[in-house]
């Protein structure tokens, strides 16, 4: 039914998502998340639909347009994500398959799952060999760098709603610091709840070292990209070097990048961002690579599509829950006692809230 299905547009639009809670990291302050929408639409009707973080507003227009110049070559298209995601593949081979590129190439392919989905009438973990089920998840709505005066008042919010685990963002100027607030948060929260950490790469090697070693023993689930994300070496020793496991990912810009960084053992747990990665196509290729070298695989940011993904991945950890998408989803994705709930429609479950695309349309 669906290799009749051709691409006869590609419709994208730029919004600025408001925030409840600004997340400020040790390297990126987001107040307002700038996010591109894409529609992409087919002969039989079906539109399939996602959503892109694009991480700095003065990267959204040019990613809009970049949709918007790709959306022209595949028109005319069958709707097939592998044969598109091939094709622009390799036309960009040589300019790069990073950075707004991979960022588009990402979108599209998630967009043309959807529609698959949606042609076969089904959840996109169920066209995937998976049920819909409930999935895992952290709460990653806030605790930024705070100070760990309001550390502890932030974590009993963030599990209010019965998440089992929430994440803490560290990279204070000081391990001092670090310490501290780490502690507010233990000392906040129940002790089964898990807290994982992260640096967002803002440390040298070295300083890695030591404020990993000074944490080891507080029991954090995790500490998430302490360096650089592509110094699989620095990783490695670090890794190497303490108890606590070392969680990177959400940077590999398909999946060569984690096969690399799996090669040179440079983490304990991967995280995959479904956009970064390569949108399902590349997913499902990394959740085969996780497989093979028994890796816990975690999800990062776009909750509503990781969701069906996590219940196709043999490692599957923990989805990551970032509320973001609210501000401009029809549907947003449910969640209860801390797990994401797969919704039981076709597709991913991603449609607009067209009013509210409108208010925060920004292209
Ligand atoms: C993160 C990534 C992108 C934007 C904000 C925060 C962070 C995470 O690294 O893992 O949630
Ligand atoms: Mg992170």
């Amino acid at each position: 039914m669906t290799a009749d299905l051709k691409i006869t547009k590609l419709r994208a639009r730029g919004v600025h998502a408001p925030l409840k809670r600004p997340l400020q990291t040790a390297t990126l302050l987001i107040r307002n998340a700038p996010f591109a929408l894409i529609d992409l639409e087919t002969s039989g009707g079906i539109v399939g639909r996602a959503y892109l973080f694009c991480y700095a507003a003065p990267i959204l227009k040019s990613t809009v347009t970049l949709l918007t110049e790709l959306g022209s070559l595949i028109e005319g298209d069958t709707l097939a994500p592998f044969d598109i995601e091939q094709k622009l593949l390799k036309r960009f081979l040589l300019a790069g398959q990073q950075g707004i590129v991979g960022t588009a190439l990402g979108g599209i392919d998630m967009a043309a799952w959807d529609a698959m989905a949606k042609a076969a009438g089904q959840p996109l973990a169920r066209m995937l060999g998976g049920s819909v089920r409930r999935v895992p998840a952290y709460n990653s709505n806030g605790l930024g760098l705070i100070g760990p005066e309001r550390v502890p008042a932030e974590a009993m919010a963030l599990i209010e709603s019965g998440f089992r685990a929430v994440k803490l963002r560290l990279g204070y100027p000081t391990l001092v610091e670090d310490l501290a607030a780490v502690k507010a948060a233990r000392g906040a929260l129940p002790d089964d709840i898990e807290l994982m950490t992260d640096y967002n790469q803002c440390l040298l090697p070295a300083e890695a070292e030591i404020r990993g070693r000074a944490l080891d023993g507080a029991g954090l689930a995790w500490i998430e990209e302490p360096i650089r994300w592509d110094d699989y070496t620095g990783n490695a020793s670090i890794a190497a070097a303490l108890d606590t496991p070392v969680m990177i990912g959400e940077s590999f810009w398909g999946v060569h990048d984690m096969a690399k960084a799996l090669e040179a053992k440079a983490c304990d747990y991967v995280m995959p961002d479904a956009m970064k990665i390569g949108g399902v196509s590349g997913w499902l290729r990394a959740a085969a690579l996780a497989e093979r070298h028994a890796m816990p695989m975690s999800s990062h940011l776009y909750p509503e599509i990781s969701a069906h993904l996590l219940a196709v991945t043999p490692t599957a950890h923990w989805l990551e829950y970032m509320d973001w998408a609210e501000a401009f989803l029809a549907e947003p994705m449910a969640v209860q006692g801390g797990f994401a709930v797969i919704p039981d429609r076709p597709g991913t479950g991603i449609e607009w809230n067209e009013e509210a695309v409108q208010r925060y349309g920004v292209t």
